[in-house]
């Protein structure tokens, strides 16, 4: 292992620690390590050429100047990506939207960023997850099994 020095600001060192306390890491090190592995996987992701699926959410205003219509905007335009949204309505402003796409993982990472820049929305979360393809036929009857 290589040891380096890093300089951080106060608040941020309260939330490494923070995080420490409820994880229950050992050291400052290893909690940052951990982070630093969360984010590499990210990068791993974003780098694969295969397909992968994804949740993306996020909360919007709904009276945000026709915000609603440029999310459906985005969604139609990507509609290969996209498989379904759900839509929550958290009260009287406020929407919750989770969306379901698939699609090469470069191609959801950009169509996150697009409903997620968006003016009026906020708690964008994409999770990406990678699909492997079958290889394996699928049996055309099931009706001989026990
Ligand atoms: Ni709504």
């Amino acid at each position: 292992m290589e040891r380096i020095t890093i300089t951080i600001d106060e608040d941020l060192l309260a939330t490494v620690d923070g995080l420490m306390n409820r994880r229950g890491y050992t050291s400052r090190s290893e909690a940052i390590r951990d982070l630093i592995r969360d984010a590499a996987s990210r990068e791993n992701i974003l780098s694969q050429a295969g397909e992968c699926v994804a949740v993306l959410d996020y909360v919007y205003d709904h009276e945000t100047r026709a915000l609603a219509q440029r999310l459906t905007h985005e969604l139609h335009t990507h509609h290969d990506l996209s498989v379904a949204t759900m839509h929550v309505h958290l009260d009287h402003e406020r929407c919750l939207e989770t969306a379901i796409l698939r699609g090469p993982a470069p191609a959801l990472q950009k169509l996150s960023d697009t409903v997620s820049t968006q003016r009026g929305v906020s708690h964008a979360s994409l999770h990406i997850i990678p699909v492997e393809p079958h290889t394996h036929a699928h049996a055309k009857d099931h009706s001989s099994e026990a």
